[in-house]
This record gives C-alpha cells, sequence and structure tokens, in this order.
C-alpha cells in the first residue's frame, strides 16, 4: 500500500513528477519524460546524432537531468553522510585444505565512512539511506560554451552541502543567459564548509540520455524514460515500520491442522472494500498560467502558449504577410 502524488507539467519540457511514501517509511521519487517529440530531418550525416524514426524524419540526441533539492532532518538537524560501497576482499582460510583451489577465498565486505572526519560515536546511526532508483543520470556534456557553469549542477548523480538560506536553489531561471557567471553557481555552494553532524541538503539528478526512437513518436514513452530515487530509514527504526499500521491482522496456528487460523484484527472491520466511488468524467478545461510574480495570468493561445514554452531553442522568425483585407498571417520556424 503506497500513497502516490502524481504531477504532470502542461507546458514546457514535458515530465510526469510522481512521489510515492510507501508504508515502510520510504520516500520515492520518480521522474517520467514524456510529452511531444521535437523532432529533426534525417539525412545520412546525422547518424550518431540521434535516432531515424520515420524516412525523413529524427528526434536528436539529448539528456534530461532534472535537479531536486532534498533538505532531510533526520531526527533532528545534525545530519552527517555516510558512504556506504559494497566490495571486495581476498582472505585466506586456513581450514580449508583443497589441493586445486588453495586456502583463498574472495568474499563480500562492506565499506563504510563518515564524509570528511571520523567519528566513532556514529558507528551505526540512525538514518535515511539515499538509494538509486531507475537509471539514474548526469549530464553527458561536459565543457561546452553554453554550459559553462551555469548547469554545473547537472554534472552530478548526487551532490552534499551545508545548508544555508543564501542557496535555496541550484540554478535559477536566468542561468542560461550567463553561461559563464550565471546567477547561481553551484559550484560555490561547495567550498570546504564541515558537514559532519549538521543541518545538509542532497542535490540528486534525474533524468533521461533520450535516444530517440520511432515509438517516441508522438509523444516520448514515460515507461522507458523514467529515473527515480528512494529516500529509505536505515536503522531509524527498531522494526518495519509498516507493521505499526492499524489494519495489520495477527495470525496464529491452529491447535488442529485443518481448522481455521485464529486472528486478531485490532478491532478493524474488514467487511468493506476500499474501492472508491465512481469520479465524474474528466473535464478538459483551460490550464492555469502564473507569471514570474505568482498571479495568475490571462488565458493564452494554446499557439502563443507554445511560443513562450520553446523560445528560447527556437531561431525566432516571423512572417507578416498583409493581404488584400490588411490581415495579417504570422508563423513561425523552429531551429
Ligand atoms: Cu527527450
Amino acid at each position: 500500500m503506497t500513497c502516490r502524488l502524481t504531477q504532470p507539467s502542461i507546458a514546457g519540457p514535458y515530465s510526469v513528477f510522481d512521489y510515492m511514501f510507501h508504508i515502510d517509511g520510504t520516500m520515492e521519487v520518480r521522474l517520467s519524460a514524456s510529452g511531444y517529440l521535437q523532432g529533426g530531418y534525417w539525412e545520412p550525416l546525422q547518424e550518431g546524432y540521434g535516432g531515424r524514426i520515420r524516412e525523413h524524419s529524427m528526434g536528436n540526441l539529448h539528456d534530461h537531468v532534472i535537479n531536486y533539492k532534498v533538505d532531510l532532518d533526520i531526527a533532528g538537524l545534525e545530519n552527517s553522510l555516510l558512504e556506504t560501497i559494497a566490495g571486495q576482499e581476498i582472505v585466506e582460510q586456513p581450514w580449508l585444505e583443497d589441493d586445486e583451489w588453495g586456502r583463498t577465498v574472495i568474499q563480500q565486505k562492506i565499506t563504510r565512512r563518515i564524509i570528511e572526519t571520523e567519528d566513532e560515536a556514529l558507528l551505526n546511526p540512525r538514518g535515511y539511506a539515499i538509494h538509486a532508483g531507475y537509471n539514474p543520470i548526469h549530464n553527458t556534456i561536459v565543457g561546452s560554451r553554453r554550459l559553462l557553469n551555469n548547469a554545473n549542477w547537472a554534472r552530478y548523480n548526487l551532490a552534499v552541502s551545508l545548508r544555508k538560506e543564501t542557496e535555496p536553489s541550484s540554478s535559477s531561471m536566468w542561468n542560461m543567459n550567463l553561461p559563464g557567471k550565471p546567477t547561481v553557481d553551484f559550484h560555490k555552494f561547495f567550498d570546504g564548509d564541515n558537514i559532519t553532524q549538521d543541518d545538509l541538503v542532497v542535490w540528486v539528478n534525474v533524468g533521461t540520455h533520450h535516444m530517440p526512437q520511432a515509438e517516441d513518436s508522438p509523444n516520448t514513452k514515460t515507461t522507458v524514460a523514467m529515473s527515480s530515487f528512494l529516500l529509505t530509514p536505515l536503522n531509524y527504526f527498531d522494526s518495519d515500520i509498516s507493521l505499526e499500521s492499524t489494519n495489520a491482522i495477527l495470525l496464529s496456528a491452529p491447535s488442529q491442522p485443518g481448522e481455521p487460523w485464529g486472528f486478531d484484527d485490532y478491532g478493524v472491520k474488514q467487511d468493506f472494500t476500499c474501492v472508491p466511488e465512481t469520479p465524474p468524467p474528466f473535464e478538459y478545461l483551460d490550464p492555469k498560467v502564473y507569471d514570474e510574480e505568482g498571479r495568475l495570468k490571462e488565458s493564452e493561445s494554446v499557439e502563443d502558449m507554445r511560443k513562450m514554452a520553446e523560445m528560447y531553442h527556437r531561431i525566432k522568425f516571423e512572417l507578416y504577410i498583409k493581404t488584400k483585407h490588411n490581415a495579417t498571417c504570422v508563423s513561425t520556424v523552429s531551429d
């Protein structure tokens, strides 16, 4: 049983955001890219830069990288980062007496390390673990002039910094205009602060290395263009917390084989179904659009909204053709 919140984005870059709250205390964040594929013209020189999806059309190779700021406070503000690596070691077992295989074996070993400083008092801390889910991602391209410092946050799967009021987000809407000296330079967050037993922030990237295929047309498939991470309790509870849910049922084995099992349902009635009432039919209302100040904007045509959403990667070219009746014809061409 899981509580799942799904938030689709309806304008601009296309994505579905899922937040799942599992009954064991795990929180799962999942991103699924979707939406109308912005295609290009295929010819043989394009081989290696995308996927051919029709005779004359292709989808360009690109990355989606979306950065989450995870401001977790685990049992208080004083948190540390524990690196946990599963590796292997070679050991000699003196009791092994096998002429062919010898006495050495290779076995698994876990290495744990508090990042920055050692702290003996934290050998078995209560915490939350960050798990990679589907398709952990970071940006493929490093060194592009358009991405000098304005998308530094996209270079990593995960980063951890000291929480500061002056560092509310890893980027800003103005970052794309100043690649070399952006409004928010993510690398400046990392200036040597100690991150043991303090208020920490985790920056996690999800996204997709998107090599479009025929089935991405007309809409990118959310099933595979998907990425996620999980925040899950690590010795935070004394046992699986889901056992404490009020609808748990404790069964006891019958004294005679074949007899019914005894049960304790803690007084929670079982003679009902959770199937909800039939919801009303879908309505397709005008999307609400807000400006930079959070004010509701007046309704715009779909073409105007699309122009705004795609403006930053279009070469804007508008033709104004005066006709006999002085009407105006407008067309826009993307790059
Ligand atoms: Cu894509």
